[in-house]
């Protein structure tokens, strides 16, 4: 059995946190992945304060166990759906996109654990000294708003500069992933693009069968010019978009309205030629649909065999 701090201060069975993916991450996902063991997160993505409520109960009815709730900085109600969480009663928040400052003393003031994701150790010194419990060190691998740095350079840094725990995320997809961050100096791993394929996942099943088909080189960072990175798989939209992105004739306004709804349209409607499908790295690994549970203790298991055989290597 693999027990870290995380596993305590989250109350889970797995140091696993589920990430906080817009579009995506719903009470449907994230009870899954907490009655499995993990933690669940509900993604408050860019969506008003009724429905993260109405997500909320939602989960509240579909597990026991604890789950938690993202919030995406960048999104105009970041303010109205930090008060949801509080008034919710909800014990653990992870943000993104964002450095969170402002928003974690009224949490911290509730009882709340506050998880920030960062992507560089100046942002995970900065949460540090704001009380943050935890740190989320998120590599470049990752899917969605992703920062400079890949995991296996950020994650040893961050864990030498603060003294909370920290997670990784990014690039991480099985069992391999999860000992190789522990190694690195993690104490649990977020894990994000292997969840889009699971059956508790609401998504639309052509974004489940693009992701099952990517291959490795299949993603591509666009959006750089706008200031938030984007990580997501190659195909019309973002072959445009990216034009348009190297056209100086093009305004970054035009180009953000030409990225609106776009994540939307992937994964709800099920367009994964026009829409964004945004997704890992890791995502050329992912071979087929399982449940939470099969994703969960598959990655553990075989995390588990290969910690007890790495002595192998030791004279
Ligand atoms: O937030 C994410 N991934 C996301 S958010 C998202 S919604 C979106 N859609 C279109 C454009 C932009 C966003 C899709 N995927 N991951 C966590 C994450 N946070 N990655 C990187 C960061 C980050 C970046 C800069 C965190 C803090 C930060 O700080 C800058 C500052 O303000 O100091």
């Amino acid at each position: 059995m693999i027990k870290t701090k995380i596993c305590d201060l989250l109350g889970v069975k797995y140091p696993i946190i589920q990430g906080g993916m817009a579009w995506v991450a719903d009470a449907s996902l994230a009870s899954a992945v907490s009655e499995a063991g993990g933690l669940g997160i509900i993604a408050a993505m860019n969506a008003g304060p009724d429905w993260l409520r109405n997500e909320i109960r939602e989960a509240k009815k579909r597990t026991d166990k604890p789950f938690g709730v993202n919030i995406m900085l960048m999104s105009p109600f970041a303010a109205d759906v930090t008060q949801v969480v509080i008034d919710e009663g909800i014990k653990i928040v992870t943000t993104g996109a964002g450095n969170p400052a402002k928003y974690m003393k009224d949490w911290i003031a509730a009882g709340i654990k506050v998880i920030p994701v960062v992507p560089s150790v100046a942002l995970a010194k900065m949460v540090e000294r704001s009380g943050a419990h935890a740190v989320i060190a998120e590599g470049g691998e990752s899917g969605g708003h992703v920062g400079e740095l890949t995991t296996m350079a950020l994650i040893p840094q961050v864990a030498d500069a603060v003294k909370i725990p920290v997670i990784a995320a990014g690039g991480i997809g099985d069992g391999r992933g999860i000992a190789a961050a522990l190694m690195l100096g993690a104490e649990g791993v977020q894990v994000g693009t292997r969840f889009l394929v699971a059956h508790e996942c609401t998504i639309h099943q052509n974004y489940k069968q693009r992701v099952l088909k990517a291959i490795d080189i299949d993603t591509v960072v666009t959006g750089r010019r706008l200031g938030h990175p984007v990580r997501s798989l190659k195909n019309e939209f973002v072959r445009e978009f990216a034009e348009l992105e190297a056209k100086e004739s093009v305004t970054n306004e035009e180009l953000e309205r030409f990225g609106t709804g776009a994540l939307r349209k992937a994964a709800r409607d099920g367009d994964i030629t026009r829409g964004c499908v945004m997704a890992g790295q890791i995502a050329g690994l992912i071979k087929r649909e399982q449940s939470a549970e099969e994703i969960i203790t598959e990655m553990f298991t075989q995390a588990e065999e290969f910690l007890k055989n790495a002595g192998r290597w030791l004279l």
